[in-house]
Order: C-alpha cells, then sequence, then structure tokens
C-alpha cells in the first residue's frame, strides 16, 4: 500500500497487519516508521486522502457491516459511515497540463515563400 500520510508529495509505504489492527507507515519526510492501532480482523485498508488536505488519511472498510472508518488528518478524528464498498474518489484531481509542445522556432520560419535566414 501506498500513500502520501505526512503530505510532502512523497509516497510512503504502509503496511496493514490485519490480526493486529496495526498500520506500519514508514513516513518519506523523516524515514521513521510509526506504528498506529486502526482497524483489526477483517478490515480491510482503504487509505486514500478524504478530507482534501493533501495527506493520505488512515481508512478501513469492514465488509461484514459495510462500515466505513476514517480518521481524518486533519483533527485525527474519526468518522464512520455507512456504505457499500465503492471507491470515493472524489478529490480534485490533477487537471493535467496537457498541450502542445513548445518549439523554438529560432525566429526564423518559412512555410511557402523562401526567406533567407541569418
Ligand atoms: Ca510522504
Ligand atoms: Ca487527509
Amino acid at each position: 500500500m501506498r500513500g502520501d500520510f505526512d503530505g510532502d508529495g512523497k509516497n510512503d509505504l504502509a503496511v496493514f497487519h490485519d490480526a493486529s489492527g496495526l498500520w506500519f507507515i514508514k513516513y518519506s519526510s523523516t524515514g521513521a516508521v510509526a506504528t498506529i492501532g486502526y482497524g483489526g480482523t477483517g478490515y480491510l485498508p482503504v487509505p486514500e486522502n478524504y478530507d482534501g488536505d493533501g495527506m493520505t488519511d488512515l481508512a478501513v472498510y469492514h465488509p461484514p457491516t459495510g462500515l466505513w472508518f476514517v480518521r481524518s488528518s486533519l483533527n485525527g478524528g474519526t468518522t464512520s459511515e455507512l456504505g457499500r464498498r465503492t471507491h470515493p474518489h472524489r478529490g480534485p484531481g490533477s487537471p493535467g497540463q496537457r498541450g502542445p509542445p513548445r518549439v523554438s522556432l529560432g525566429g526564423c520560419w518559412s512555410a511557402s515563400r523562401r526567406h533567407t535566414c541569418r
């Protein structure tokens, strides 16, 4: 699993151990490994940035009950929600920066007529 839990723009390595409900997250900013108890047996890890602050939030989904638990990186508070397992991708997304590549023409360009360039 990967996510940017510390918000430095780089992915952090994360492992969820469901038997103990422990998350092991290696923060890319410091290299330190954090151990956080969240979830447990039968829970699926679904980390995502749910609150839109740029940092991935710890989140687990419990299929038997259909409950989601999201721990906001903003205030550390847990939100639980009943819902189906659909990936709630609702972030702003990146608009992308596509466009024609900028090519320098060197200030000299001729289409059909002959030009002398120096
Ligand atoms: Ca990071
Ligand atoms: Ca967040």
